[in-house]
């Protein structure tokens, strides 16, 4: 039940146009999510009653796809371990300010967007974390599940038997390679692309050493907008690390006036500069989509020295149903379903050449 939403505030989630319903969702791997997705999304009639959720219904749909697809190793089940070898999973929802909520560290149930949405529709809290993020998850009648796929598995006793891969639980990128201001580090395990997931990536798009969060936003028929985004997070992280997709502003941000923009990409670089809430905040101000995204970049460019693992993506939907994309670097790819149906596309701007 909800006591989060009075009456009244429901108006602010409809923006005033009406237009075709959009499905935006980050790397190819959202493909078959987004075809999931869209009859749910294309169902609801403009104005009509009873149908707020669905922009929302459809974004939980296309990330528990993902979730559920042992072949992505960056999500849910499969998703590639921490440091210790245990599976943590983030995610987050939102539709307004004042309508999200967000997961981080569940270690025993496989739908953080889900178990998000719970959060939100059932609390007045935004953010849990942890074993007690789980208990909720348990309490509200979500399945617990076995998260750490024997691929995965596999993967982790193989980074850990690498004399050259980074030890990221003593840290020791920070001496390997974190630039002088201390700020993003060198995070990232020394595996390549999983042979698995290349089957299905489409040609042009690289994946980020398995790090590729599914990030989703929806404009339904009437301007609702909605966002969620679902990660394992960076492989063989730290334990306890938390990246920017959970983070409200950093990983995802809705406003029904203003747009919707999610993330994917080296969350360190992304939650410095609150690169959701910025892209909003700049579409509020009068950008485009990703006029947006390319201040978000600029950003993320001038306030660290990025490094050759680093990639930052982004994709953003304005109120007014313009949407766009934009990456770091290339190797990006954005899902597209609208009603000339779905397919992938390249970000219409890529910040660096190297
Ligand atoms: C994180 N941004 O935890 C997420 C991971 C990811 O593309 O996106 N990967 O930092």
């Amino acid at each position: 039940m909800s006591d989060k939403l009075p009456a009244e505030m429901a108006a602010e989630l409809v923006s005033p146009s009406c237009s075709p319903p959009i499905l935006l969702s980050t790397w190819s791997f959202s493909v078959a999510g987004a075809k999931l997705a869209w009859p749910t999304l294309a169902a609801v009639g403009a104005g009509a009653g009873g149908e707020r959720d669905c922009a929302l219904e459809a974004c939980l749909q296309v990330c528990g796809e993902a979730e559920r697809d042992p072949r992505v190793d960056s999500v849910g089940y499969g998703g590639l371990p921490d440091a210790s070898g245990r599976v943590s999973l983030d995610g987050a929802v939102m539709e307004s300010p004042s309508r999200c909520g967000s997961v981080c560290g569940l270690r025993r149930h496989l739908h953080p967007v889900r178990v998000a949405a719970s959060v939100m529709r059932s609390t007045r809290h935004v953010m849990l974390a942890g074993d007690d993020a789980d208990r909720f998850a348990s309490q509200h009648g979500h399945l617990e599940a076995e998260l750490l796929s024997p691929e995965a598995r596999a993967k982790w006793e193989a980074w850990r038997s690498d004399p050259h891969a980074v030890d990221q639980s003593r840290d020791q990128a920070a001496a390997a390679g974190r630039p002088t201001d201390g700020g993003n580090g060198a995070i990232f395990g020394a595996s390549g692309m999983s042979d698995l997931l290349a089957e299905v990536v489409t040609t042009g798009e690289l994946r980020w050493r398995e790090h590729d969060t599914v990030g989703v936003l929806t404009r339904d028929s009437g301007g609702r907008l909605a966002g969620a985004c679902s990660t394992s997070g960076t492989p063989f992280k730290v334990p306890g690390r938390v990246g920017d997709s959970p983070i409200i502003g950093s990983g995802l941000f809705v406003d029904p006036g203003a747009g919707a923009a999610t993330g994917t990409g080296t969350g360190e670089l992304i939650m410095g500069v609150c690169g959701a809430h910025l892209a909003v905040e700049e579409m509020r101000r009068g950008a485009g989509p990703t006029e947006a995204i390319i201040e978000v970049l600029r950003r993320v460019d001038r306030s660290y020295s990025i490094l050759p693992h680093h990639q930052v993506a982004m994709i953003a939907i304005h109120a007014d149903g313009r949407w766009g994309s934009a990456a770091l670097r290339k190797g990006f790819l954005a899902v597209i379903h609208d009603e000339a149906g779905c397919r992938t596309v390249e970000p219409e701007y890529v910040h660096r050449a190297d």
